[in-house]
C-alpha cells in the first residue's frame, strides 16, 4: 500500500516571504509537489505519530494537491490529519485549527493574493505548532532537504472523500474532515461585541464585503449574514472559484475597483471591506474614504480596548519595517513597546508567543493579533465594525479624529512588477553600496539624514536576519524604503515604499501622491529607477 518512489532534487524549491510559490503548471508537473511535501516531512524530522492540519484557498489544483498531501501524510505514518471540508481552509482558520487541536503543524495551499487558475499561481506554506508560518530556521531545513532528496513515499489508496464531515481510519492515520468555518466564527464571537455590531446593522448601517471569489466567502456569509444579521447581498463574490473569476484576489483600490467605485460613489454604504485569496489580508473603506493599511493598524492600536477580547489593553505592538510610522506614534502616546520586523508574518511569531506584542500589522493589508499566528482579514473587519459600533461615528470621523490626535503619516507603495530580475537586483546592489556616502547628500531638495540596509535581531531567540530592505531617512521627516518582493513567480518585483509626516492641524486632508511628490522625485533622482527598469512608472500604486 505504501509506495516508495525514487526521485531527484528539483532546483528552486526555496520558500520565499510566505511559502513556496510557483506557476500552477510548475506545481502540476510530475514529482514537483511530491518532492516539496516529502522535503517538508524530512525537514521537520518526519511526521510519524504527529497531527497535521491541511487545507487551502480553493484555487485551481487545490483539491488534487490535498489528496496527494494526505496520502503522503498517511505514508509517513502521521497519527492524525485534520482537513477542511472540500479541502478548504482560510489561512487564519488553519492557524486557529492548528492551535485549537494542538496539532504539530499544518500545510496551507495558497499563493494568497496572486491570481489563480491553470495559468496562474499556486503555493504551499508550512505552519508550525504555534499556528504560525515556519520561521527561517525551519524553511531553511526544508529547503536543504529539497536539495538532497532521493525518494518520496505515498499511500496507494483511493481518493479520500473530502466532502463528507467525519473521521475515517486509513492505515495508521485518522483522517478527519471538519467544517472549515465553525470554529473560526466562534473565535470571532469571543473576541468582539457581536451584540453591539448586530444592533448597529439592525439600525440601518450598510456594509459591503468583497470576498473576491476567494476563500472568505463562506466565512463572511456565516459571520456577517448569519450571525450578525446583515442582508445577504452585503457579501459580494461570495462563492470561491478555482480561478477567482479571473481576477487578482488582492484587496487594494486597484484590484477591488468595483467595491472602491461603489464606496466612493453616490449613496455609498457606510462601510466596505475586502479580503484576499486565502483570507489573511483586508482592505477597509468608509463612505468616500480609503483607509491605508498602515493607518488602519494605528487606528486599531488606539481603539482595540473597545473590543471585549482586548479590553485589558495591548502588551505591545509590532509592524513590518516598510509599514508607516503611524503605529509608532500611538505606541509612544500609550507607552507601548513597538517593534519593527522584516516583511512577512513569520517574524511576528516569536513576539506573539512571548507575549511581547498583542497586535501586529503590515502595510500590505495584513493585520492581526495574538488570537492566532497569522494575519487575519475578517478579524480586521470585525475589529473596525466593533470600533464603529462602540464610538457611534463614521469611518471618516474616526480617521479625522485619529489624525487630529496623532498627526498623519502620508504613505504610498509603488510596485514595479515583473521587471528584469538582473536590472532590479543590480539597482538594489548599487544603492546598497552607496548607502554609507548618502547622509548629507540632497536629492530633489531632500537631504539624506540616515541610510541603512535593514537587518533584524529577534529579541526572543536572538536570530539575525540581514538585508531586509534599504531604508533612507530624509531630514524633513520623510522615509523611503526599497526592497524586492519574495512572493512573485515571474521576473522581479521592486517595491518602493514612501512616507512623510504632517503634524497638523493644517495639511491633514491632502491627496497622498501629492503630499509625497517630493519623496517620489527624490526617489527618482536617487535611484534613476525608471531608466534602469525601463518603465515609465509603477504598475500598481497603493
Ligand atoms: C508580500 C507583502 C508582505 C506579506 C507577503 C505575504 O510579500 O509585501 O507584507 O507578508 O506578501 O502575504 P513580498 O515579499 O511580495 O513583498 V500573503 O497575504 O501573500 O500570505
Ligand atoms: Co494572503
Amino acid at each position: 500500500m505504501i509506495k516508495t518512489i525514487s526521485t531527484h532534487p528539483i532546483e528552486g524549491q526555496k520558500p520565499g516571504t510566505s511559502g513556496l510559490r510557483k506557476k500552477t503548471r510548475v506545481f502540476m508537473a510530475p514529482r514537483y509537489l511530491e518532492n516539496f511535501i516529502q522535503s517538508i516531512w524530512n525537514g521537520i524530522g518526519g511526521v510519524q505519530g504527529k497531527m497535521l492540519v491541511i487545507g487551502g484557498d480553493g484555487r485551481f489544483f487545490n483539491a488534487e494537491a490535498v489528496q496527494v498531501i494526505v496520502k503522503m501524510a498517511i505514508a509517513a505514518r502521521a497519527a492524525k490529519v485534520v482537513i477542511g471540508q472540500n479541502g478548504l481552509l482560510s489561512t487564519p482558520a488553519a492557524s486557529h485549527l492548528i492551535r485549537l487541536r494542538g496539532a504539530d503543524g499544518g500545510v496551507i495551499l495558497s499563493a494568497s493574493h496572486n491570481p489563480g487558475g491553470e495559468d496562474g499561481d499556486f503555493g504551499v506554506k508550512f505552519n508550525t505548532a504555534n499556528g504560525g508560518p515556519a520561521p527561517e530556521s525551519v524553511t531553511d531545513a526544508i529547503f536543504a532537504a529539497t536539495t538532497t532528496l532521493t525518494a518520496y513515499q505515498i499511500a496507494e489508496i483511493a481518493d479520500i472523500d473530502l466532502s463528507t464531515l467525519g473521521t475515517v481510519q486509513l492505515l495508521e492515520t485518522q483522517v478527519e474532515v471538519v467544517d472549515p468555518v465553525a470554529d473560526y466564527a466562534t473565535l470571532m464571537e469571543q473576541l468582539f461585541d457581536f451584540d453591539a455590531i448586530r444592533a448597529l446593522i439592525a439600525g440601518g448601517f450598510r456594509l459591503r464585503f468583497d470576498a473576491m471569489h476567494a476563500v472568505t466567502g463562506p466565512y463572511a456569509h456565516e459571520i456577517l449574514v448569519t450571525r450578525l444579521g446583515a442582508p445577504a447581498d452585503s457579501v459580494l463574490n461570495a462563492t470561491p472559484l478555482p480561478d477567482f473569476g479571473g481576477g487578482h484576489p488582492d484587496p487594494n483600490p486597484v484590484w477591488a475597483h468595483a467595491l472602491m467605485a461603489e464606496m466612493m460613489g453616490k449613496d455609498a454604504p457606510d462601510f466596505g471591506a475586502a479580503s484576499d485569496g486565502d483570507g489573511d489580508r483586508n482592505m477597509i473603506l468608509g463612505r468616500g474614504v480609503y483607509v491605508t493599511p498602515s493607518d488602519s493598524l494605528a487606528v486599531i492600536a488606539a481603539n482595540a480596548h473597545l473590543a471585549p477580547g482586548y479590553a485589558t489593553g495591548l502588551a505591545g505592538v509590532a509592524r513590518s519595517m516598510p509599514t508607516s510610522c503611524a503605529l509608532d506614534r500611538v505606541a509612544q502616546a500609550r507607552g507601548l513597546e513597538c517593534y519593527a520586523t522584516p516583511t512577512g508574518w513569520k517574524f511576528f511569531g516569536n513576539l506573539l508567543d512571548a507575549g511581547r506584542a498583542t497586535l501586529c500589522g503590515e502595510e500590505s493589508a495584513g493585520t492581526g493579533s495574538d488570537h492566532i499566528r497569522e494575519k487575519d482579514g475578517l478579524w480586521a473587519v470585525l475589529m473596525w465594525l466593533n470600533i464603529l459600533a462602540s464610538k457611534g461615528v463614521s469611518v471618516a470621523q474616526v480617521m479625522a479624529e485619529h489624525w487630529r490626535d496623532f498627526g498623519r503619516d502620508y504613505y504610498s507603495r509603488h510596485d514595479y512588477e515583473e521587471v528584469d530580475a538582473g536590472a532590479a537586483q543590480a539597482l538594489i546592489a548599487d544603492l546598497r553600496s552607496r548607502l554609507p556616502g548618502l547622509p548629507g547628500q540632497v536629492f530633489a531638495g531632500l537631504r539624506v539624514a540616515r541610510a541603512e540596509d535593514f537587518g533584524y535581531d529577534d529579541p526572543v531567540d536572538g536570530s539575525h536576519t540581514a538585508q531586509q530592505g534599504l531604508q533612507i531617512f530624509f531630514e524633513q521627516g520623510a522615509r523611503l524604503v526599497l526592497r524586492l518582493s519574495g512572493t512573485g513567480t515571474a521576473g522581479a518585483t521592486l517595491r518602493v515604499y514612501m512616507e512623510c509626516y504632517a503634524a497638523g492641524p493644517e495639511g491633514l486632508a491632502r491627496d497622498a501622491q501629492e503630499a509625497l511628490a517630493d519623496v517620489i522625485a527624490a526617489t527618482d533622482a536617487l535611484t534613476d529607477l525608471k531608466t534602469r527598469l525601463e518603465r515609465a512608472g509603477p504598475d500598481v500604486v497603493t
